[in-house]
């Protein structure tokens, strides 16, 4: 076996201030521990698989350094100059990339990524974070409720719009489009967003409360760039972007555009399980909250720790505070609690995330035995009820909407 990988293990080297340091969970296949941590050093920043004829000095410098392994977990430093500024598809060819298909292991977590300010400042970061967003949407104090027309995708323009002045109507601040609505053939983008601002414009006049439609711009760069400006055409505040299946490329250059057009985003991660719910193999959820909020979503969804999809209460509190924490010049994430949600588990949520975040329900809403009007106000009254320090079946004595909520789901935690 070459000793060319143990060239880049340096235990107990000191990193220096300036360098990336990425810390994995490791599992060797046949090989020493030391063996397999140096393969991925040297994979992830300058080796191959063996000694090279060559090597100068100056290319030396650019080796990346394992300098603490603890059981399975390693830790790489990485010289800042191995990364572009500012190109995050190069940062994760390099730490993410050939590293989970070697041989050598049988299976590779990229745990966490801790970037130095000199890297960090090369991007923006989020436009308007949490104090911007309250600003703008004018809501103090208490978490933004949204939802999601359900059936997820089926409606045409005029039943889209119908669901949509319901909930606005019931006290929903943010209408989302579901993750996989886009432009579909029975509910075109510019019909959609047409019909659904002029909604939006009648419910604001009505209700004197702001609402603002999270609407799914999700497709192919250049068409995404299109959709952004109508967006901004039609005086709304933000886009939506499914950032995994749409690609960090995708969400950088949208992320310039929403600069000029004063759009924030919110940001849908739909397909992360794929690749973050193994805990031997894979990538952290930590790592891609980091990369987003470095990129610079406004909205970031970060589980629920009580609803239907995988995300333990300790992982979306480390989440949350990931989005919301002091990071260089970074402004905060709104968190965003979705998957399962109703008006039975708000007490559970406001416990977890505080008023800093953002509640979705979709199922939770719409399910709503009197419908979507009944169900946004239930998740109203939820939240008020919570917030004065009232159970939500005395508070449901008084507020029939919560009360029939509570009837149909109590506070069960689905599936
Ligand atoms: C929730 C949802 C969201 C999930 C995404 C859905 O609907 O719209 O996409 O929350 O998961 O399609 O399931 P419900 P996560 O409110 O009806 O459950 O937030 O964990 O990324
Ligand atoms: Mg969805």
């Amino acid at each position: 076996m070459s000793e060319w990988y143990l060239d880049f293990v340096q235990i107990g080297y000191e990193p220096k201030e300036n360098e990336m340091i990425c810390i994995f969970r490791v599992e060797p296949d046949g090989i020493s521990m030391e063996e397999a941590a140096g393969r991925v050093a040297s994979e992830s920043s300058v080796g191959t698989w063996t000694t090279l004829a060559k090597l100068p000095d100056r290319i030396k410098n650019l080796m990346a350094k394992v300098f603490e392994i603890d059981g399975d977990v390693v830790k790489i430093a990485y010289p800042l100059d191995l990364f572009e500024e500012g190109n995050i598809p190069q940062l994760l060819s390099s730490i993410a990339g050939n590293i989970f298909g070697m041989r050598a292991l049988k299976n590779l977590r990229l745990e966490d990524v801790i970037f130095p300010e000199e890297y960090v400042r090369n991007f923006k970061g989020p436009q308007f974070g949490i104090e911007g967003i309250r600003k703008r949407l004018k809501i103090r104090d208490r978490p933004l409720t949204a939802t999601v027309p359900k059936p997820k995708v089926g409606f045409d323009v005029d039943e889209y719009a119908e669901v949509a002045k319901e909930a606005w109507m019931g006290g929903i601040d943010l209408l989302k489009d579901d993750e996989n609505l886009t432009s579909q053939n029975f509910i075109r983008f510019e019909k959609r967003i047409e019909k659904v601002m002029k909604v939006r414009d009648k419910v604001e006049a009505e209700t004197g409360e702001r609402k603002s439609y999270l609407v799914n711009i999700t497709s192919e760069c250049n068409e995404m760039l299109k959709r952004a400006k109508l967006v901004a055409d039609y005086g709304n505040e933000y886009v939506m972007v499914d950032i995994i299946t749409a690609g960090w490329s995708a969400l950088q250059t949208v992320r310039e555009e929403c600069e000029d057009l004063k759009l924030a985003i919110h940001a849908h991660r739909a397909m992360h399980a794929a690749f973050t719910r193994n805990p031997k193999h894979g990538i952290s959820l930590d790592v891609i909250v980091k990369l987003a909020r470095l990129v610079g979503v406004d909205n970031m969804h970060v589980g629920t720790g009580v609803g239907k999809m995988v995300g333990k209460a300790d992982e979306v509190r480390r989440l949350t505070d990931l989005c919301r924490n002091d990071w260089f010049h970074l402004k905060p994430v709104f968190p965003v609690s979705s998957g399962g949600l109703h008006p039975g588990l708000v007490p559970d949520i406001i416990n977890l995330f505080g008023v800093d975040v953002i509640i979705q329900a979709g199922g939770g809403v719409h399910g709503h035995p009197k419908g979507t009007y009944a169900g946004a106000k239930a998740l109203r009254q939820a939240i008020d009820a919570t917030l004065q320090g009232i159970s939500l079946e005395d508070y449901a004595e008084s507020h029939k909407e919560l009360k029939e909520a509570l009837e149909k789901w109590g506070h069960l935690k689905p599936k």
